[in-house]
């Protein structure tokens, strides 16, 4: 039984087994969240980012995959970076952006992380409306068969926060 807990903050400030980036493709940074920890995760996420992609990532991370590196300075194990779809209102990318929670749950079992962390992802600059984000961030982790013990999402503002916890009991 996965527990699903609410925090509002920072989540690179949280400790945790692994914490999930609401990368792009590229895997090479960017704004947000993205952004957030490769700055305070230092120097030997970008390096680990940059060798995926010289290996098994040549065209990039595929939209709604996962894969973990380390977490560098972060208080966790690994950062497992997934690529969220940008919003779409011609197109429903919701099948996308629930493969983001069911691929970094894999990832996670696969490391043997029990305690992982995830943001909104594409609720900011990929414009995710937030209540829609949050329904589909929550049913998805609800179905998802994995051994990990808690699924904590890490909001950082008042109104994300209240999306999410609007779905929950
Ligand atoms: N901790 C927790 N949540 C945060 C933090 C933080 N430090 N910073 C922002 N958020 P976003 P996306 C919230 O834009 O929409 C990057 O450039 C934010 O308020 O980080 O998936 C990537 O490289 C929002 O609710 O990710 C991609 O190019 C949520 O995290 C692109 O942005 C996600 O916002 C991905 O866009």
């Amino acid at each position: 039984m996965t527990a699903i807990t609410l925090v509002k903050g920072d989540i690179t400030r949280q400790s945790a087994d692994a914490i999930v980036n609401a990368a792009n493709s590229s895997l090479l940074g960017g704004g947000g969240v993205d952004g957030a920890i490769h700055r305070r995760g230092g120097p030997a996420i970008l390096e680990e980012c940059r060798a995926l992609r010289a290996s098994r990532y040549g065209k990039g991370l595929r939209t709604g995959r996962a894969v973990a590196t380390t977490a560098g300075e972060l208080d966790a194990r690994w950062v497992i970076h997934t690529v969220g779809p940008r919003f779409s209102p011609q197109e429903d990318r919701s099948e996308l952006l629930a493969s983001c929670y069911r691929e970094s749950l894999r990832v996670a079992d696969e490391l043997g992380a029990r305690t992982v962390a995830f943001p909104a992802v594409s609720a900011g600059i990929y414009g995710w409306p937030i209540d829609d984000a949050a329904r589909i961030a929550v049913e998805t982790v609800r179905a998802t068969e994995t051994a990990v013990e808690e699924v904590r999402f890490v909001l950082f503002d008042e109104r994300a926060y209240e999306a999410f916890a609007a779905q929950l009991p």
